[in-house]
């Protein structure tokens, strides 16, 4: 059960904490041997190691393509220790047993998603890793193989406990994750393939990513969830640093992610832009000279649901917006920094999630999506049209004014990110009336008003939706959606347009003095 390490071979591309652990298993006598780079590094900081070269008594060739792929490594990893044909082939071939193997790969995803030129790509595709790695982790039952800088004290801890040995549990789970580990890498190779030669079928199994993350529960306390992510550089719950509190649910993941991409479709030069996120829908948006001015308006949209929500910022978080926010039960604050002041004033907050991103998402960044059907996966691009781009036409006899065309634009934008049908009322960039999710626009225009009612009611005032705008995210089958629309106050429609009936939307729109445009892009999200 308990295999002695008595020789490893190291071999990263991340050197990250390398000779630390290095050392460490120096200092318990293990025997290191590495590749070139990394042999380098442990000899410069004063380590005794041996070059892989030694090992095979093969130099490294054709720039490195070539320096682990050697019998005298594999057979080494792949030896069955208390096997006589292997104790033999070993001893015929003088083949030394490696119990460790400590590789991280070339970085592939990087190079990708940084915009390597293809033959740089191509180049860092790793062969001589994963064949190690795998073969580590197939010969788990004497070889314990760890390609994560995370599990070093862990391997250390393990080691000191267990007399220079490695449990077989714990080489287990290396194992698994080894497997995992280079599963993510060739489905990222495959992806960059199919994306370079556009193939028309993206590879699904890229969409696997790395296991980054195993949460509690799912959806639900009865379903299992992990966090897999792809590597793709895109500011987002992916990528973010949380600075404070528990950690991130399922729940939690979905709703931050629908938050930042949302708040993301806000250009941050322009203006301060605030979403609170509730069941991955809006339950309000504002746009705002201070992000505190943003969020005040942003929760007047809809007070009682953005209780226990998440809040998404475009800028930099400052004390000023951190203090209305730490105000009400938040459960996440999604933001691209945070000033200390601020951190200062969320941290007294204790169960309050802060993650900074480092920057917003573009939503013009192409990308994938997908849903699981049962017995598939549904794969789409992303939906990254953005209502600046298309050509707005105006349909109605009266056009809308500067102040509302703004507000329309706003509206569009909003409406994409709430779950079909989707009715977003909005005036002054500030949403006054989210209807999410109805099976019937006319039910989702309806419930907008209402909220916007009800909110107005809360605060003893007239309902916001007396000469706001209205978006919808599809066209109006008919024209009882556009008139519940205009029962609640708006005076200006825009939507993609396209439905049979759209004369007699447009007619209706006209009888009641509406200014309607149409933007040829429907966002349907479900
Ligand atoms: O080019 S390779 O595919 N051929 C190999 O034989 C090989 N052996 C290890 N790449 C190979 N490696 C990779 O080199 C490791 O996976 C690691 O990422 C990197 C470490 O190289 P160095 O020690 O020279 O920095």
């Amino acid at each position: 059960d308990r295999v002695p390490v008595r020789r490893a071979l190291i071999s990263v591309s991340d050197k990250t904490g390398i000779v630390a652990f290095a050392r460490a298993l120096g200092e318990r006598n293990v025997e290191l041997v590495s590749t070139g780079g990394t042999a380098a590094t442990l000899a410069g900081h004063g380590l005794a190691v041996r070059d892989v070269s030694d090992l095979t008594g093969f130099p490294e060739i054709m720039d490195g393509r070539v320096k682990t792929l050697h019998p005298a490594v594999h057979g080494g990893l792949l030896g069955i220790r208390d096997d006589a044909e292997h104790k033999a082939a070993m001893e015929a071939h003088a083949i030394q047993p490696i119990d460790l193997v400590v590789i991280n790969l070339y970085p592939f995803e990087e190079v990708r998603f940084g915009g390597g030129d293809y033959a740089a790509t191509v180049e860092n595709i790793d062969i001589g890793g994963p064949a190690m790695l795998r073969a580590a982790a197939k010969n788990h039952a004497y070889v314990a193989v760890v390609t994560d800088p995370a599990d070093y004290p862990r391997v250390l801890a393990a080691l000191a406990e267990n007399d220079g040995a490695l449990p077989y549990r714990l080489r287990q789970e290396l194992a698994a994750k080894a497997f995992s580990r280079t599963a993510a890498y060739d489905a990222a190779i495959s992806q960059w393939f199919a994306e370079a030669l556009s193939m028309p079928q993206p590879q699904w199994r890229a969409l696997g990513g790395r296991l980054a993350q195993v949460m509690r529960y799912g959806e639900n306390p009865h379903q299992q969830a992990g966090f897999y992510v792809t590597g793709e550089k895109r500011p987002g719950v992916a990528t973010a640093r949380q600075v404070q509190g528990k950690q991130l649910s399922y729940n939690n993941i979905n709703d931050t992610d629908a938050a930042f991409e949302l708040v993301s479709e806000f250009d941050p030069a322009r203006s301060a832009a605030v979403a609170i996120i509730k069941h991955a829908n809006p339950c309000g948006v504002a746009e705002g000279a201070s992000l505190a001015e943003a969020y005040r308006r942003a929760l007047a949209c809809d007070p009682v649901s953005a209780f226990g929500g998440i809040v998404a910022l475009n800028r930099p978080l400052d004390a000023e917006a951190a203090e209305e926010i730490a105000r009400i039960f938040t459960e996440v604050i999604i933001a691209p920094d945070a000033s200390e002041e601020a951190q200062a004033i969320i941290a007294a907050r204790k169960n309050l999630r802060l993650l900074l991103t480092g920057g917003v998402a573009d939503p013009r960044q192409p990308g994938l999506s997908a849903k699981t059907v049962a017995g598939g996966l549904l794969i789409q691009s992303r939906d990254n049209g953005v209502v600046d781009d298309l050509e707005l036409k105006v349909v109605t006899k009266r056009a809308p004014g500067e102040r509302e065309m703004a507000d329309l634009k706003f509206a569009f934008r909003v409406a994409k990110h709430v779950k079909s049908n989707a009715i977003v009322y909005a005036r002054d960039l500030a949403t006054v009336g989210i209807g999410a999710g109805q099976m019937s626009r006319v039910d989702s225009a309806r419930i907008a008003a209402r909220k916007a009612e009800d909110a107005a009611a809360a605060a003893g005032g007239e309902p916001l939706t007396r000469g706001c705008v209205v978006a919808s995210d599809a066209f109006f089958p008919f024209a009882d959606g556009l008139l519940s629309a205009v029962e609640a106050g708006a005076t200006a429609v825009i939507q993609p347009g396209g439905s049979m009936r759209d004369e007699e939307v447009i007619q209706a729109a006209d009888e009641n003095g509406i200014a309607m445009v149409f933007t040829g892009m429907r966002h349907f999200r479900h």
